[in-house]
């Protein structure tokens, strides 16, 4: 036996129960009491919780956007990961015009391997189907392990942008080949229209991003996507969900029966738009943005209703003196904040606090994410699965400063967040990556998690 943890308590996304977890060749090979198999590494988690690994189904590493690169590459971005309990990341490759969709997954899967510390999948963004032949792509992308696209309903200047049309042949073709469409939801017309307005007044401080981008913006594409994805019956992954309307309508589609699920984000649980009038708003504007109260409420009674799917980050942070190209300007602040290391910990925290039950935890961060998007080997702690594990302490108190993390950022919209309790080891199948504040991992350890289409 490789490794033994001894006399933790288990936490799945169903259950809680004191035993001990053996694992061999990085997979769990038994779980029980008193296991007494010779190991060549026991750990002793008396106290501890032992939950499986989180899947951040969101993230933005080394992604050309708003003029720049996002700050975290593959290999910053992923050890951030492992010392924050994250076992698997999801990134997302932008096919362009004219590009094939797995060569654009395999060029990024070039850049991805020798550097990953821990393990990663694709989720690959749809932004032009080449005249309809890229459509006969979707079941190769399926067989080699990708089994969910992406389509921008927003970012038009940028190129990323699809049209209704082409956002149902996705959505179509996705559910042909056992595959799922993710949508990023917002308005790009109200929005420019918007941007146009503010700035011939003058108005461009960070406020003026939020109020370019209101609620209702976002609601009408969120309402758009469950339109087309109810009037075809495919299969839809709502990314990001920050509004309460837009909520409200997926809610009441998945009621109905349609398969809808819902991601949120820390970031949206935790501030309301007042962090666009503060001094340093900048280093807030992420697209879509944090909205008002009421969305905010709503998405805490999602979480603790149970009608969210999955919470991941969107990860993409910048650098302060990239934030700073806004000073002037809300146009030109790139968009994106950091999480991907804050993930877990926020929402143990919230179990920690009695807010949401650690087995709902679990069920956002890891059991959720595995399940929708076929990570077979993942999301779960029982024998045969992959040793994705975190041995977490419920008593230990962290403040979250940029100075305490794991990426290459200069700043962090979560500085000085206390988070109560903390991951002290994370293992990807079976190797220690994170050891009590520091990483321990190897870049390229981590592996392409090859997916499985649906049935
Ligand atoms: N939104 C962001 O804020 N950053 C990256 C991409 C996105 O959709
Ligand atoms: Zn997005
Ligand atoms: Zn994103």
């Amino acid at each position: 036996m490789d490794l033994l943890i001894k006399n933790g308590t288990i936490i799945t996304d169903k259950e809680r129960f004191q035993a001990d977890i053996a694992v061999e060749n990085g997979k769990i090979t038994c779980i029980g009491t008193n296991l007494s198999m010779k190991a060549d590494k026991t750990v002793v988690a008396t106290g501890k919780l032992v939950l499986p690994g989180a899947i951040d189904a969101h993230t933005h590493l080394a992604m050309p956007f708003g003029g720049t690169v996002s700050a975290d590459s593959y290999l910053s971005g992923t050890r951030a990961a492992a010392c924050g309990g994250v076992t698997t990341v999801f990134d997302y490759p932008i096919q362009r015009k004219g590009k094939g969709i797995l060569e654009t997954v395999e060029a990024r899967k070039a850049i991805c391997d020798p550097e990953a510390c821990v393990d990663y999948a694709f989720h690959c963004c749809i932004t032009d189907l080449n005249g309809g032949t890229l459509l006969d792509e979707f079941a190769d992308a399926v067989a080699y392990g990708v089994t969910s696209f992406k389509c921008f309903l927003v970012y038009k200047k940028e190129g990323m942008m699809v049209d209704d049309a082409t956002l149902v042949k996705v959505l179509l073709k996705a559910k042909e080949t056992g595959a799922i469409t993710n949508i990023h939801a917002e308005n790009p017309d109200l929005i420019d229209m918007n941007i146009e307005k503010f700035l011939k007044e003058g108005k461009t401080s960070p406020w003026y991003h939020y109020l370019s981008r209101p609620e209702f913006v976002e609601a009408e594409a969120d309402k758009r996507a469950i339109h087309w994805a109810k009037s075809v019956d495919a299969p839809l992954y709502l990314v990001h969900m920050a509004d309460k309307e837009g909520l409200e309508a997926a809610i009441a589609a998945k009621q109905a029966g349609h398969e809808i699920y819902v991601e949120t984000c820390p970031q949206y649980l935790e501030f309301t738009c007042d962090v666009y009038k503060r001094e340093d708003g900048r280093n807030f504007v992420c697209s879509p943005p944090m909205k008002g109260q009421e969305s905010k409420d709503a998405l805490w009674a999602a979480i603790k209703a149970g009608t969210i799917d999955t919470v991941a980050t969107d990860h993409c942070p910048f650098q302060s003196y990239e934030k700073d190209w806004g000073k002037d300007n809300f146009t030109k602040i790139p968009n994106g904040c950091a999480g991907v290391e804050n993930l877990y910990s926020y929402m143990l925290s919230a179990a920690n606090d009695g807010l949401i039950s650690f087995n709902r935890a679990v069920e956002l961060c890891s059991a959720n994410p595995a399940k929708i998007f076929g990570c077979t080997q993942k999301g779960s702690l029982i024998p045969g699965k992959d040793a994705d594990i975190v041995i977490y302490d419920p008593d230990k108190y962290v403040t979250i400063s940029v100075r305490n993390m794991h990426s290459d950022y200069d700043h962090t919209i979560w500085e000085g967040k206390k988070i109560h309790g903390y991951p002290v080891q994370t293992y990807v199948r079976g190797k220690l990556v994170y050891d009590n504040g520091n990483f321990v991992g190897e870049p390229g350890y981590g592996q392409f998690v090859k997916r499985e289409p649906k049935k």
